[in-house]
């Protein structure tokens, strides 16, 4: 008896700078309507999926910053999606800007959580690898200040037992980072599912540009296939007030293989059935950590950054 799961890849078009947050979970609730007609158990939204890509622009107010945070998950707004999940028995992810206060002090995260079908949260993981920058850029046409609204996620990167599978969960840049899949795999993971914003234009490197779908999927790809992990990669996509994001929202096998694929650059929902015995096919042989792994030629892994050599 296989252990298969159904899982929907929620893609989201762009969400306005001005969209309220009822408008992009009216716009989610659609999205997991169909997903559940056909056949949906889990469905997967974006990174920051309740409002617009709020990095690209420099705040230097912190009420005009915490407008894009949320206080409370679920709260007043997003008890709906909450519902709704459990009203259908379907389970999701989504992602968004979490304002926590932990003993006494207020911190910002970007922030992922898991929801089991009863609509009870089951995950909950925070954005680690923060890419752009603090200060604020005159030269770039846009901004991309997560190391400036967003503090590093606190809770590593965890597996959780759920959907009768061993499932973890990153965010977006995190993606690039092959540790990321690694840490997870090493905790038994068998389907590691993501949401993620990606500018097509990449300011520091614009020769890259054409490049960038290409480097979504090979991060993707090869964290799946090195891993044995079900990977659901989902993207916030389209032109976003005036910037392009890229799409090819996917669901990828532990072979790597891509197996289904968003085809828009709008909302749009594609299904895959995930097998999760499957990773065995990989974990049991070609990266049966076991047999073939050697940690202790990998100490180098985990030092602090090399100091680079004056010149
Ligand atoms: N976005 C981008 C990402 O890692 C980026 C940042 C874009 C990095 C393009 C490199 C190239 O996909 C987020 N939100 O991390």
């Amino acid at each position: 008896m296989s252990r298969n799961l159904r899982v929907a890849a929620a893609q989201l078009g762009p969400i306005a700078l001005d969209e309220s947050r009822a408008s992009s979970v009216a716009r989610m609730i659609e999205l997991m309507h169909e997903a559940h007609a056909a056949g949906a158990e889990l469905v997967v939204f974006p990174e920051l999926a309740l409002t617009t890509f709020f990095p690209r622009w420099y705040f230097d107010q912190q009420v005009d910053i915490d407008h894009f945070f949320e206080q409370a998950m679920p709260g007043p707004e997003t008890q709906p999606l909450f519902d709704e999940a459990a009203r259908l028995g379907v389970g999701f992810y989504l992602g968004y800007a979490e304002k926590v206060i932990e003993e006494g002090q207020t911190h910002y995260y970007n922030t992922s959580i898991l929801v089991n079908r009863h609509g009870h949260i089951v995950g909950k993981y925070r954005k680690i690898h923060l890419p752009g920058h603090r200060e604020h850029e005159s030269w770039r046409p846009f901004q991309h200040l997560e190391k400036r609204y967003f503090e590093r996620g606190n809770l590593g990167f965890p597996v959780f037992d759920a959907f009768n599978g061993k499932l973890g969960m990153c965010l977006c840049n995190d993606r690039r980072w092959p540790e990321t899949y690694r840490v997870m795999a090493l905790r038994g993971v068998e389907m590691i599912i993501l949401g993620y914003n990606t500018p097509l234009h990449y300011p520091p490197a614009p020769e890259h540009d054409h490049l960038q779908n290409f480097h979504n999927h090979l991060v993707m790809q090869a964290g799946a296939y090195q891993n044995g992990s079900w990977l659901i990669g989902v993207a916030k996509a389209g032109k976003e007030e005036g910037c392009d994001l890229i799409g090819e929202s996917c669901i990828i096998a532990p072979t790597g293989e891509i197996v289904a694929q968003c085809q828009t650059l709008d909302d749009e929902v594609i299904v895959a059935d995930c097998n999760l015995d499957r990773c065995r096919e990989i974990q049991d042989n070609i990266f049966n950590f076991k047999l073939h792994r050697e940690p202790q030629e990998y100490q180098a892994i985990c030092q602090p950054n090399p100091v680079l050599k004056a010149d």
